[in-house]
């Protein structure tokens, strides 16, 4: 059985002080624990940001990459072994920005991958620019003026794009986030976990003190049911909740769906797994010779 302990790595996070990233890292440390993963079956992949350097301080496999890019780098493990539980982990510009073409695509093919995204509504790593969620008129290095654009809402791109398990979670309440992500790595399918995570430093308006006074949870919430494929009602019903923000703002899992992953349904992998492919020596000349 895995203890906290055993997630623990030889190094600390230099995540700012009261940064949002370590309840992030917290509850997937406690996610793995409760979904009873060995630390020899965790992958995770991540981006570059701050929240990307996760995979330094969480003791399982990891991959830190390019930014935009933890996806194409999960989908590439998780179809190469199946058996392993993969997941992405990244910030707010990393997911929903240079990332979107990927993050659309995966969720419509239903991969079985957990995505965590750190969204702290800022560009923390390089030093506070507005992010696809920055709210319209935030003002930062590169907004002086106020951001022009309204943001990207993850709870509706989710619904939109086919996700099969769409929530979201906040850093300032540790035990449901916790239980969100070990719901999320138990499903088979893809999971978007959108999770407000508070930059302390270059976000002065998405603070905890912002959403203590705003978040609610849905699952505290008796008049709302998770929505599924078969419940239209309910499904416009989550689309509303994923919208509301003002004095209130829902957090917890809006939608849920059994629907095959990628790798159920993929021919070449019902036959063998990449993984147990047997290594062998190839003539690269005989190879580039097969290709002219
Ligand atoms: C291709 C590419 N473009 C831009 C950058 C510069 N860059 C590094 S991190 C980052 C944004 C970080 O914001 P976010 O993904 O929200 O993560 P955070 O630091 O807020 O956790 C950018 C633009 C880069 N490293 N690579
Ligand atoms: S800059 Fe912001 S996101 Fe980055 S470590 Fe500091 S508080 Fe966290
Ligand atoms: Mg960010």
């Amino acid at each position: 059985m895995t203890e906290l302990t055993d997630l623990q790595t030889k190094t600390n996070p230099n995540w700012c002080p009261g940064c949002g990233d370590y309840g992030v890292q917290a509850a997937v440390k406690g996610a793995i624990v409760k979904a009873g993963l060995k630390t020899s079956e965790v992958v995770i992949s991540s981006g570059i940001g701050c929240g990307s350097k996760i995979p330094h301080w969480v003791k399982c496999y990891g991959f830190e990459g390019l930014h935009g890019r933890p996806l194409p780098v999960a989908t590439g493990i998780k179809l190469a072994n199946p058996e392993l539980t993969v997941m992405a982990i990244g910030g707010d510009g990393d997911g929903y920005g240079l990332g979107m073409g990927h993050l659309i695509h995966s969720m419509r093919r239903n991969l079985d991958i957990t995505y965590v995204i750190q969204d702290n509504q800022i560009y923390g790593l390089t030093t506070g620019q507005t992010s696809p969620t920055s709210e319209k008129g935030v003002r930062t290095k590169s907004t002086p003026e106020g951001a022009i654009e309204i943001p990207v809402n993850p709870i509706e791109l989710g619904l939109a794009s086919g996700a099969t398990y769409i929530a979201r979670g906040y850093a300032g309440n540790l035990p449901h986030l916790t239980s969100l992500i070990e719901g999320g790595l138990k499903h088979r399918g893809f999971a978007l976990i959108d999770v407000f995570q508070p930059c302390v430093t270059f976000n002065k308006v998405n603070t905890y003190e912002y959403f203590n006074s705003r978040v609610y949870t849905l699952e505290d919430d008796e008049s709302f049911v998770v929505a599924g494929p078969g419940d239209p009602d309910a499904r416009c019903e989550a689309s509303r909740r994923g919208r509301e923000w003002g004095d209130k703002i829902p957090i917890g899992l809006f939608y849920r769906e059994e629907r095959p992953a990628y790798g159920d349904e993929e021919a070449a992998l019902k036959e063998s797994k990449p993984v147990d492919v047997p290594d062998k020596v190839v003539d690269i000349e005989e190879l580039k010779s097969s290709f002219m």
